[in-house]
């Protein structure tokens, strides 16, 4: 079993590897913080290229003389015809994305290039790795005037070795990023988001030993709350090690022998306090080899499913959540950092949350971080939105690439316990046996973890009665089902919510992923009135009536924390290219409905969910 499972990860690994087409990045190295860093965030040089200029000749061919800007080449005498210069141009953030940097970048799509020199003094014996926490949506990276490779997709995390690049002075590393939207990409050209372009998370050099614990997983086995079951995988010459894990408040120590290959599993029994959202307690683990040590902070809890109940270390549990795009709480833009994290993650907190849903791309590992810290679940997903390419084996990599490295990245968060494939798209033949795919690799990949996705519902009418069916053929493959739902805003009156009744034909949990109102804050009105904060109270009331009577209903999500950017939003003095379904306005004041949400939470804490 054991081989066989071994065979299929690697299978897995290389059709993953394959996808990646252009990308030569490297296998991505856990836990990047607890490694010996340097930060590359700060200013760095950028070109505006809306012609791509830098990249192509006139003639559309690839250049590849010095007028190629990843060469950062310089006039060699002063009747030499050079046409950009990194010096004379103007700087960007690195975090950040390039349209709220610059009026001028705020709906601009196309190719920026970056440029940042630095130099590096390594030791001997070390390896040197150039780690992206995310780049959109295509990245070209050079470094010292040379192509290490492409990554593409705009929120998962990348690394390139330069161990051998690398010199003592004056390296330079140059980007070139291309956010141009495109129908066969992941997402599509459609989405109901900013398409945020630029490195928009941190860029770190990490140096590690010549044979390094690359990445490892230290988790319960599915269900139970006393077996570890684990791997750990070593890149590097020494393959063959004896690795340590140490958790040293549990008096815990385990030595086990890696493979060939470089790789050990194993398993142990354990006897360590549960992390859940009321205790979310966090152990410090030591992994070491003879020539690596890597600390990292891990909770401990299992996560499953039984009939339509979610049992959180083995007790049912109502998932009293929220959905948040990746957006600035204080400012504009993207968000990234561990204050951005704590206070979109506050908010939900005094919301009365105990889950979150990432909407709807992967977020930065802050939010991984700081969730764990504070006890809040999560939901993950990938971009697989609306109607993107499912007859297309190029999306179906890409798709699989970006779930790959999403669950490499944050497989040992006690918070993570769901990840979902999909959001609102529409059941073909062909978009079912896509997702079929991912949902297969994501519970083979992750095996401890739920999957699920958001789906929406058919409807009938008798009556005055409004019937909703849960009936799309891929939840039978899914662990919890997500559904979103906009009655009282897209479809159907708000009153029509007390006359609707909910069916699923499958025994599984419910989560109602989606269902919201926009509002203006601070415009008031009657609750008939669209925009203002009484119509989406009101809404809010009766939404939230409805919940509590569908039996098999195990959480919410609704839509959506905060107002958010979005160029589909264009109505003017209202909108103004942002979605208003916030219970938190783009300022941060919280609206009406805020309170609705949060009397629910907090009196269904103790009723919703808890057959204890
Ligand atoms: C949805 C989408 C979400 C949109 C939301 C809306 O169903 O999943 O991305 O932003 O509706 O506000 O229309």
């Amino acid at each position: 079993m054991a081989n066989l499972l071994r065979c299929l990860t690697v299978a897995i690994t290389l059709l993953v590897a394959a996808g990646q087409g252009r990308a030569q990045v490297a296998p991505l190295i856990q836990n990047i913080d607890a490694r010996s860093t340097i930060s590359l965030d700060g200013q760095w040089q950028a070109i505006v290229d809306p012609y791509d200029v830098g990249a192509f000749d006139y003639r559309g061919q690839p250049l590849k003389n010095n007028g190629a800007f990843y060469k950062n080449y310089k006039p060699q005498t002063k009747s030499e015809l050079v046409e950009y210069d990194f010096d004379a141009s103007g700087r960007l953030n690195v975090p950040g994305d390039w349209n709220t940097q610059r009026e001028s970048l705020l709906f601009y799509e196309g190719s920026v290039w970056y440029k940042r020199s630095f130099d590096y003094g390594k030791s001997p014996k070390k390896r040197v790795f150039l780690h992206f926490g995310a780049v959109n949506y295509m990245a070209s990276v050079y470094f010292n005037g040379e192509e290490l490779g492409q990554h593409e997709g705009g929120f998962t995390p990348f690394d390139f070795e330069i161990t051998d690049r690398v010199r003592p002075e004056d390296n330079f590393v140059v980007l070139r990023v291309n956010d141009v939207r495109a129908k066969e990409n992941v997402p599509t050209v459609n989405t109901d988001w900013w398409n945020y372009g630029g490195i928009t998370r941190p860029v770190t050099l990490v140096e590690v030993p010549e044979t390094f614990i690359q990445d490892y997983s230290i988790q319960f086995e599915k269900g139970s709350t006393r077996q570890i079951r684990g791997w750990l995988q070593l890149n590097g010459p020494q393959l063959r090690q004896s690795v340590t894990i140490r958790i040293p408040e549990a008096a815990l120590s385990k030595t086990f022998q890696t493979d060939a290959a470089g790789r050990v599993e194993f398993s142990f029994i354990v006897d360590l306090t549960l992390w859940s959202p009321e205790d979310p307690k966090l152990y410090s683990v030591e992994i070491s080899t003879a020539t690596d040590h890597v600390v990292d902070r891990i909770g401990f809890r299992s996560i499953s499913v039984q009939g339509t109940d979610v049992l959180l270390n083995g007790k049912s549990l109502f998932l009293r959540g929220i959905s948040i795009h990746e957006e600035a709480p204080t400012r504009s833009g993207r968000a990234w950092s561990q204050d951005d994290a704590r206070t979109l993650l506050g908010w939900a907190k005094e919301l009365g949350c105990n889950f979150v849903r990432l909407a709807h791309y992967p977020h930065n590992e802050a939010m991984l971080r700081m969730a764990d810290q504070m006890g809040v679940l999560v939901w993950e997903e990938v971009p697989v939105y609306w109607t993107i390419q499912w007859e297309n084996p190029d999306t179906l990599r890409n798709a699989r690439n970006q779930l790959a490295e999403l669950i490499a990245r944050d497989h040992n968060r006690a918070a993570l316990i769901i990840y979902s494939v999909a959001n609102e798209t529409p059941i073909s033949e062909a978009r079912n046996r896509f997702l079929s795919q991912l949902i297969q690799q994501a519970h083979f990949s992750d095996p401890t973890r739920l999957v699920s996705a958001a789906l929406q519902a058919d409807e009938s009418k008798d009556g005055n009665r409004l019937s909703i069916h849960i009936n799309d053929p891929i939840a039978n493959e899914l662990d919890v089902m997500g559904n979103n739902e906009y009655i009282g805003w897209y479809t159907h009156r708000v009153a029509d919510l007390d006359f609707t009744d909910w069916n699923s034909k499958y025994d599984k949990p419910l989560i109602m992923s989606e269902f919201g109102a926009d509002a203006l804050f601070g415009d008031h009105g009657d609750s008939q009135s669209r925009w203002t904060e009484e119509y989406q109270e009101s809404l809010y009331v009766h939404q939230v009536a409805m919940l509590k009577r569908i039996p098999f209903l195990r959480g919410a999500t609704p839509w959506v924390l905060k107002d958010f950017r979005s160029p589909r939003r264009t109505l003017p003095g209202i909108e103004d290219y942002f979605n208003r379904k916030g219970l938190v306005s783009d300022h941060g004041e919280k609206k009406k409905a805020f309170f609705v949400l949060q009397k629910f939470y907090r009196e269904s804490q103790f009723q919703l969910g808890t057959k204890r």
